[in-house]
């Protein structure tokens, strides 16, 4: 029994028999012999060659030799970690999908987040469109959400994905920059396939630098189907929104925490270690059938978004995501999701980047990991299978009996096919129409309208991030390719590209801006949820703090489910009156300040002077990235010096309910009022 082990979870109790504990066992070859010498290969004499006939020695470096696998084309790095889904009320009304029917049922799920441009290894933190995929192992087959955290795409044909992809990767000439957008080729795509002006709006936001995989939405972005047992369809689009809300980076965070090029994994890991496992609401939104054409897009085009205010999201169920795996490899690295496993009770629609990522997924697989992938502890459905398919490469499961065909009278029919009445998968009876051709729909042409409201519906710190993060990634682009984009931007927003030509030197052509001005205000993240749960209070404890106050005080942030980060000069125990000790998590040199969502400076009478020093390192850090500040004690003297110019999000211990007050506004988690050095377009 692993310490996962959870005997209701079907998902679980079938990969049990697959994992393998080395830890107190003998040492063996994969054959099965007992090794009596692991540290010397055999020789012909002490100082002499070594022999070939050492097959302990050629086992161990042959396997050596093959233990990595092709990274995946895109979504190279990523991490995963298994959750439960459970539904809020059942969606019988709209579709058959048996893990929609039951709010008491709960379908086990696995998920992994990525990113999309960069090899495996590559940093955490840079700028990209992030992976949410999730596996959810149904008794009725496996049903994966491939999707990503915006509700838009860069194109709109699957043909395309090839050169997106290209463009976006390392230059192939001296293949750098690694895993980032800011470069020739990427923009110059971007300027030249003018589809994607919505998508360069999505990617300038802080959601493609997430603050972590729990603070980050996912979205299925393309029109699926949903069919209820009348055979009834509905246009559907799906989302994922986390209970924590939608929490970025600062540009400037991004680039210095990505010094651990870890980052995000190590949160996800330690949370859910923790035990504060990060949930997600499944959302769906719903077009009738009949309401295919009253829009003023296409619901077919994957470069638009369905605006919430008129399409409303209806939550139905969550997602709580509580076990880290047991091997990255053989869980996360071989995982294999395709947009085309769906279930009963689903469909596609014609969206023509879906489409064609039906064909990609299972080529990328065969090609990564063999026509046996489905077979993979991870990948299996937790229902029965059953099929003529046979043999392959590592076929992990013995086929019993002489019958692989169908139809057959020696094993009486089977396995037999069930009719779709009985619970067969069947495909909707959508109708299909017209000539052959080659050429984008004419309601596909609008590039610019949705990218308009878009930029409509963002506040003006939005807008600021936008605009900073034009410059910087255009800014690292010759100057063609920069003007090839600004005038892009002039289309959508005048304004948007008189801003960043001001950096960039370059000029805003005489050209037509949107005139749309809807704009949708779900789209801002000024509308996110605001909550304390798990934030990090960094702690700055001088030795000789006020005991009983300070303990009284870290238990109330704590119940209010704040994470407490006790930063001290040194490791160790940091000591108050009243011998109250507190083991000190990171020190000065060990933590880092933006890792914490606030701090609280704790004085004493003995505080050092390095202490000051590195203390107001630290909080200038904070103070410049918007983030709450708490005095308690004499605290207040390490931070007078710095003369802050404004005292927002600045709470000291004169106030009534300082506790209450420092947790309202940590939750609140940037307080924008400061003066910001940090976007050129700011000054
Ligand atoms: Fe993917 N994509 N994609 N993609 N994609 C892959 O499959 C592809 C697209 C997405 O965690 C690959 O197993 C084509 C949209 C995620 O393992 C590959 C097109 C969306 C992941 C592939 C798209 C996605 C992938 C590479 C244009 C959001 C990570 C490795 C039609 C809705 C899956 C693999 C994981 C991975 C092809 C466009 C999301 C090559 C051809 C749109 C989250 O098959």
């Amino acid at each position: 029994m692993t310490e996962h082990m959870n005997s209701s979870n079907k998902k679980h109790d079938q990969l049990e028999p697959f994992i393998h504990e080395s830890e107190g066992q003998k040492m063996t070859s994969n054959e099965g012999i007992t090794i009596s010498d692991d540290e010397n290969s055999l020789t012909a004499g002490d100082r002499g060659p070594t022999l070939i006939e050492d097959f302990l020695a050629r086992e161990k470096l042959a396997h050596f030799d093959r233990e990595r696998i092709p990274e995946r084309v895109v979504h190279a790095r990523g991490y995963g970690a298994y959750g439960e889904f459970q539904l809020y009320e059942s969606l019988t009304d709209i579709t058959m999908a048996d893990f929609l029917q039951d709010p008491n049922k709960k379908t086990p799920f696995f998920v992994r987040f990525s990113q999309v441009v960069g090899s495996r290894g590559c940093n955490e933190t840079n700028r990209d469109v992030r992976g949410f995929s999730v596996k959810f192992y149904t008794d009725d087959g496996n049903f994966d959400l491939v999707a990503i955290n915006m509700p838009v795409f860069f194109i709109q044909d699957a043909i395309k994905f090839p050169d997106l992809i290209h463009a976006v990767k390392p230059e192939p000439d001296n293949e750098f920059p690694q895993g980032q957008t800011a470069h020739d080729t990427f923009w110059d795509f971007m300027a030249n396939n003018r589809e994607s002006a919505h998508m360069a709006l999505w990617i300038m936001t802080g959601r493609a630098i997430p603050k972590s995989f729990r603070t980050m939405e996912g979205f299925g972005v393309h029109t699926y189907r949903l069919i209820n047992k009348d055979g009834k369809a509905h246009f559907v689009k799906f989302h994922l929104k986390p209970t924590l809300g939608v929490h970025t980076l600062l540009w400037d965070e991004a680039r210095q925490l990505g010094s651990d090029a870890d980052y995000h994994r190590r949160d996800l890991w330690t949370n859910i270690h923790n035990g504060h496992y990060p949930e997600y609401e499944l959302a769906i939104q719903i077009i009738k059938e009949e309401d295919e054409f009253s829009f003023d897009f296409d619901i077919l085009d994957p470069t638009k978004l369905w605006p919430e205010e008129d399409v409303p999201l209806r939550k139905i169920g969550k997602l709580t995501v509580n076990r880290n795996v047991d091997n990255v490899f053989a869980e996360t690295e071989q995982s294999a999701f395709h947009p085309g496993n769906i279930v009963r009770g689903m469909d596609f629609s014609n969206d023509p980047l879906l489409q064609g990522r039906l064909f990609s997924y299972t080529d990328t697989q065969q090609a990564r990991l063999g026509p046996n992938h489905q077979q993979l502890p991870i990948n299996r459905p937790v229902c029965p299978f059953a099929n003529n398919q046979r043999d392959g490469a590592s076929r992990m499961i013995i086929d019993r009996g002489k019958v692989s065909y169908h139809r057959n009278g020696l094993a009486n029919n089977t396995p037999y096919p069930v009719p779709g009445t009985q619970g067969g998968f069947v495909t909707y009876p959508s109708t299909v129409e017209g000539r052959k051709v080659r050429k984008t729909a004419a309601s596909f042409k609008d590039h610019y309208s949705q990218a308009r409201m878009f930029w409509n519906s963002m506040s003006d710190v939005e807008k600021q991030q936008i605009i900073g993060a034009f410059c910087f990634e255009l800014g690292k682009c010759r100057p063609f390719v920069r003007q090839e984009m600004v005038d892009v931007l002039a289309h959508i927003s005048r304004d948007l590209a008189e801003n960043v030509s001001k950096e960039l030197g370059t000029t805003v052509p005489d050209v037509q801006e949107s005139t749309v001005t809807k704009s949708s205000p779900a789209l801002s993240l000024t509308n996110t949820i605001f909550v304390a749960d798990t934030l990090r209070v960094g702690v700055f404890l001088s030795e000789g703090f006020d005991g009983p106050s300070v303990k009284q005080l870290l238990a109330t942030l704590s119940t209010a489910k704040l994470q407490i980060v006790i930063v001290h000069d040194k490791l160790g125990t940091v000591t108050g009156t009243e011998d109250v000790k507190y083991e000190v998590t990171d020190s000065f040199l060990t933590g880092s300040a933006l890792t914490y969502d606030g701090v609280l400076i704790v004085g004493s009478g003995n505080i050092t002077p390095y202490f000051t020093y590195e203390a107001q390192k630290y909080t200038t850090a904070i103070y410049n990235h918007f983030k709450p500040i708490g005095t308690f004690q004499n605290g207040e003297a390490v931070l007078k010096p710095l003369h802050l110019t404004s005292d927002d999000g600045i709470i000291n211990d004169s106030s009534v309910n300082f506790a209450e007050d420092f947790i309202q506004a940590m939750a609140q988690q940037r307080f924008w009022n400061r003066p910001s050095y940090l976007y050129p377009a700011s000054n």
